[in-house]
């Protein structure tokens, strides 16, 4: 200890200042493949690589962007033999990232929806439910480039996120389809999906400014005492 005061201690201290300002990141991107989403809703893992801290660093801040393409096809097939119809249908996409369990948290930490609607009308049934023909339609639809972001610096999150392992975020998603026609009988199908890519950057302090800051306080305690 006594080597490196006088000035090494200032040394230390100007490394303090100007280490702040070299923060370093790290950026890992997870693919999200294509998943579709049942009517019961889909619940997945998205597997994370933990920041490993080389001797004397530590995180300060994690940053989130999650990237989603909505897709969906959904049809329409109007069953009233001897009425037209006008008929609107809706889709909502929602999809949301957890932290892990166990993590308290209020309300989730990427959240984000979509919504895609169409009108047209429909002919009397035209006697096959296959959403396509006089009384049938289908429609693909989709939502690209939905983004959500989300940080935190809370240190029970920074400590998650430490080690030589994985972190696994809960992921889940879910649909709502909506159809209205004036017969009011008529047949609906969804067929729900996304896919895209969760970006997450680590944001740590390198040596020596992670060091300097747990001695340069005990140092110059030791200094003043002399
Ligand atoms: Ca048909």
């Amino acid at each position: 200890m006594r080597r490196i005061c006088g000035p090494m201690g200032v040394a230390i201290l100007l490394g303090v200042c100007t280490g702040w300002a070299r923060a370093d990141m790290q950026q890992i991107t997870v693919a999200i493949p294509g998943t579709s989403i049942p009517s019961e809703g889909y619940h997945g893992l998205l597997a994370i690589a933990q920041f490993a801290p080389a001797q004397g660093e530590y995180l300060t801040q994690i940053d989130f962007e999650l990237a989603i393409d909505f897709a969906g096809m959904m049809g329409f097939e109007n069953l009233n033999p001897s009425l037209s119809t006008f008929f609107k249908l809706e889709l909502t996409w929602l999809l949301e990232v957890d932290l892990p369990a166990g993590e308290e948290r209020e309300g989730p930490l990427l959240d984000m929806s979509a919504t895609r609607g169409v009108v047209g009308l429909a002919g009397p049934f035209d006697g096959a439910v296959d959403f396509a023909g006089p009384s049938g339609r289908t429609y693909a639809v989709a939502a690209n480039g939905v983004a959500a972001f989300a940080t935190t610096a809370d240190a029970s999150d920074l400590a998650a996120f430490t080690g030589n392992g994985v972190v696994e975020l809960p992921i889940a998603g879910w649909f709502e389809g909506f159809a209205q026609a004036q017969t009011d009988h008529e047949s609906d199908f969804w067929d729900v999906g996304f896919a895209g890519e969760l970006t997450v950057t680590y944001t740590y302090v390198p040596e020596p400014a992670g060091l300097a800051l747990l001695l340069i306080g005990p140092l110059l305690l030791w200094r003043f005492r002399r």
